[in-house]
């Protein structure tokens, strides 16, 4: 059987990491259907992405946080000594461990349902999604579960993980920094300000898996604003790139392998299909950045694909 060696000590079989990526959708569906609203298309594209990563790529400790998220304890400032971020679900930081920065915040829901399919994150979390005074946001921030800054604006986690890098690099720690985006932020010009700083500064520390799932809200990407061709321009600024089918499990750990070992900051472009698992969702193309259903009979269409996801052969 086909293994994944990249994380020590914990090779996963890419089955399972399959397994986890439809637990995943099946749980984002879920809530979409409870909420009448959700960020759906986006666990169809990314979730053998982020599996991927947890189980595959990065080396993180146990989770040092409550399975029941806290409440929000104000954002962070020298008068706030309470202030707290989510990192601690992806463990306690260590100079050899890795670093995860999660910049699309609207994917939130699919990175806390990859959380409670590890065990990160209890399986009740969610019951706070989305209610005032609480962590679990809708749109995540440097508070909610598994992120460690603040990226509501986006465009803007890049240049932080690149602060951390250089950082961890002064300090002679060998962790790296993992970033995960989505293609719209290279329609941003601080995204490419980011990776000329990485490559002044030789971050080989540093990788970045996008979603390139070719749709941003206001639609398709190549009829909003192409950001192609997305490789020769990321080489044209010195990252290292590689590209590869984003539902592939072994793929993708394997275009992760090896960074931390050179002077080039690394960017794993993820082709991905924003209907995916989901495949009534092409049904809305291209109208896919938030799904709402519309009346009883969708609703009861998409209740009825819960069961078939539940099966899991996404
Ligand atoms: C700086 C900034 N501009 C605009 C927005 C509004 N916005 C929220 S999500 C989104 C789409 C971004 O593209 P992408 O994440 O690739 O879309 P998806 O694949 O989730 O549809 C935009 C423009 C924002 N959050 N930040």
């Amino acid at each position: 059987m086909e293994s994944i060696p990249a994380r020590p000590g914990a090779a996963t079989a890419p089955g399972d990491i399959r397994r986890v990526a439809t637990a995943i959708r099946r749980r984002v569906l879920e809530h979409t259907l409870e909420n009448n609203g959700g960020y759906l298309s986006q666990a169809c594209s990314s979730a053998e992405i982020l599996a991927t990563l947890y189980l595959g790529v990065m080396r993180l400790g146990p989770s040092t946080a409550p399975p029941i998220p806290r409440p929000f304890a104000g954002v962070p400032g020298a008068d706030n000594p309470h202030a707290f971020t989510g990192a601690d679900y992806n463990g306690a930081p260590a100079p050899e461990l890795d670093r995860f920065i999660f910049s699309p915040v609207h994917y939130a829901l699919v990175l806390y349902s990859l959380l409670i399919e590890l065990g990160r994150l209890g399986p009740d979390a969610l019951d706070a999604f989305n209610r005032d005074g609480s962590t679990v946001e809708l749109i995540g921030a440097e508070h909610s579960p598994g992120h460690e800054v603040t990226a509501g604006s986006l465009g803007q986690a890049l240049s932080q993980a690149g602060g951390i890098a250089l950082a961890r690099r002064l300090r002679g720690e060998r962790g790296r920094v993992w970033v995960f985006m989505s293609d719209g932020e290279f329609q941003e010009g601080q995204t490419w300000e980011a990776f000329a700083a990485l490559a002044h500064h030789r971050l080989g520390n540093i990788g970045i898996y996008v979603d390139a799932n070719a749709q941003q809200c206001d639609g398709p990407m190549d009829t909003v604003m192409t950001t192609e061709p997305l490789a020769a321009r990321l080489r044209a600024f010195g990252a290292e790139v590689r590209e590869v089918d984003g539902h592939d499990p072994v793929a993708l750990a394997a275009a992760g392998e090896g960074v931390g070992e050179d002077g080039l900051p690394r960017v794993v472009i993820a082709r991905t299909d924003p209907c995916r698992g989901i495949d009534r969702l092409r049904e809305r193309w291209p109208k896919l950045h938030y799904v709402r259903f519309k009346n009883e009979a969708e609703f009861n269409l998409y209740r009825g694909l819960l069961a078939g996801l539940s099966e899991g052969d996404a």
